[in-house]
């Protein structure tokens, strides 16, 4: 039995999610949920990041106090992935007590090792990035991701001495190939340290909400750095090493790509500053575009689109969970940018869960009420859907080991086809009931038993109703997926016909 810990980033707590947002939590939920499946020894966590500047301004604007507001955004996290069926084993909140101690222990082993030093820094800040840019990284003195004015900022900080370790991260990605993917974001990561590292501010005065720098009360550290640390506070850093020894080396971030610099050059820095073995692999995602803008609130601020247009709970009222789940996963491959729409999701349900999925789950249905007494037959040993079947299981199992839920989707629907395909070419339906319906029908069914195991990380609840439905006993993740995902297993079983899994979307949107 293997081991997996994904994290995905703690959102910023200072608005509510967004489908952007949920893009990044549902790929990692899948991920969790197909490593359980899988029979692994899962930790899943996500969070909400709640410190800096720009929490310390929203709050303001909201008239509350930082705390009154992380509590209310936090609370919003926390709903919509409840709605969204989002199985996590841990929530992080950066404002709790267990994660200021973890980030003090941690960067005080990094102080104590030598490489944080005093400095005056002077830059141009965005408060939404909460990062500095040079001014050639910026659009003519604004952010090139918020359009936003840069601020002139000049403080004396803590530094955190970056450039120590330049070759020792050049090194280091070149005995783990695997240490970044996909390859393109790697070789991102590789160029930007090949062009050189500079030191990194790492606390600031001109705020107090933060977590204290413990040798010098008057700072708190700069929310990138604190922000970091927190995923070594859910394994318990500095309160249990046993924990920490147990996850770190099985340890996976999965990210969005805008902030691949932290966590691709900073964050294995930090580690080895702080004698840690760098996080064990990072997972980058593209960005889900509004005519070709990255999805985001300040998107809807401006006008730019509807909030309840990109707002998860609503999402998934308008098209249900598993549909919006399965769009998220299946539209756009993890690591590419992909155009969100809400014609793309009714596309998607319409094509793949209506027209195929659904339609095979109700023909099976409606056959073997009619020629089989509602009774699912024995599958053949000798299907000519076996082959088919079985490439299936082991394409999708390499594409899920891989973060790649689109691949491993789009060749379970591949599945879905074949055996609707099986079905036109034998059409039971004209058949007299007897051994020979019988056969196709078991095949049938042995083949979305199979699809049931397999779209279980997707679609979680769809995949029990079907489940349930062809008369299984038990639940169709509890895996191992080894031993479940064998052609052969149905045990037959009374089936239902039920309600349409997935009714047409008609309706203009
Ligand atoms: O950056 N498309 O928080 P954040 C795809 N607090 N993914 C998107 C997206 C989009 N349009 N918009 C957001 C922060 N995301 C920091 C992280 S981690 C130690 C600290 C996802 O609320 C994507 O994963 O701005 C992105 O990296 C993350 O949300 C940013 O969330």
């Amino acid at each position: 039995m293997g081991r997996f810990y994904i994290t995905t980033p703690i959102y910023y707590a200072n608005d509510a999610p967004h489908v952007g947002s949920a893009y990044t939590t549902v790929n990692a939920d899948a991920l969790a949920r197909w490593h359980r499946l899988a029979g692994d020894d899962v930790k899943f966590m996500t969070g909400t990041d709640e410190h800096g500047q720009k929490m310390a301004d929203a709050a303001e604007k909201n008239g509350k106090s930082p705390a009154e507001w992380t509590d209310l955004m936090s609370e919003r996290f926390r709903e919509a992935w409840s709605a969204l069926n989002i199985s996590y084993d841990d929530f992080i909140r950066t404002t709790e007590p267990r994660h200021y101690e973890t980030v003090q222990k941690f960067l005080s082993v990094i102080y104590e090792n030598g490489y944080i030093y005093k400095d005056v820094y002077k830059g141009l800040y965005c408060v939404s990035c909460e990062d500095y840019y040079t001014l050639e990284a910026s659009d003519n003195g604004s952010c090139p991701i918020h359009h936003r004015v840069l601020t002139e900022m000049e403080e004396e900080n803590w530094f955190f001495q970056l450039s120590a370790f330049e070759d020792r991260l050049i090194e280091f990605y070149d005995t783990h190939p695997g240490f970044v993917t996909p390859e393109t974001k790697r070789n991102e990561a590789y160029s930007f340290m090949k062009g050189g590292l500079k030191d990194i501010s790492i606390t600031r005065t001109s705020i107090t909400w933060g977590v204290p720098v413990p040798w010098d009360e008057r700072h708190v550290f700069y929310v990138w750095y604190d922000a970091l640390i927190n995923y070594l506070t859910v394994i318990g850093y500095g309160r249990d090493d046993e924990e920490v020894a147990r996850w770190w080396p099985h340890s996976n971030h999965l990210i969005g790509k805008e902030i691949l610099r932290f966590h691709c050059v900073w964050w294995p820095a930090m580690c080895m500053a702080a004698g840690l073995e760098p996080v064990h692999h990072v997972h980058v995602n593209g960005w889900l575009l509004v005519g070709g803008e990255k999805l985001g609130k300040t998107m809807a601020a401006e006008g730019g689109v509807k909030v309840s247009d990109i707002e998860p709970i609503a999402l998934s009222q308008e098209f249900g969970v598993d549909p919006l789940r399965y769009y998220l996963l299946r539209e756009t491959a993890l690591g590419n940018d992909g155009e969100f729409s809400l014609e793309g999701i009714a596309a998607r349900y319409n094509t793949d869960l209506a027209n195929n999925l659904g339609n095979l789950v109700a023909r099976v249905a409606a056959v073997v009420s009619s020629k089989c007494a509602g009774v699912g037959p024995l599958p053949q040993s000798d299907s000519t859907l076996r082959a088919v079947a079985e490439a299936t299981t082991a394409k999708a199992a390499e594409a899920w080991e891989n973060f790649a839920p689109q691949r491993a989707l789009e060749v379970t629907f591949d599945l879905v086809g074949a055996t609707n395909a099986y079905l036109e070419t034998h059409a039971p339906w004209k058949m007299e009931p007897g051994s020979a319906v019988d056969a196709v029908m078991g095949d049938a069914l042995e083949a979305i038993r199979l699809v049931t195991i397999l779209i279980s990380p997707a679609m979680p609840s769809v995949a029990e109703e079907i489940w349930r439905r062809i008369g299984l006993r038990g639940a169709p993740d509890s895996g191992p997926f080894g031993a479940v995902a064998t052609w052969g297993l149905y045990p037959g079983g009374p089936v239902e016909k039920g309600a349409s899994l997935f009714p047409r979307i008609t309706s203009e949107l």
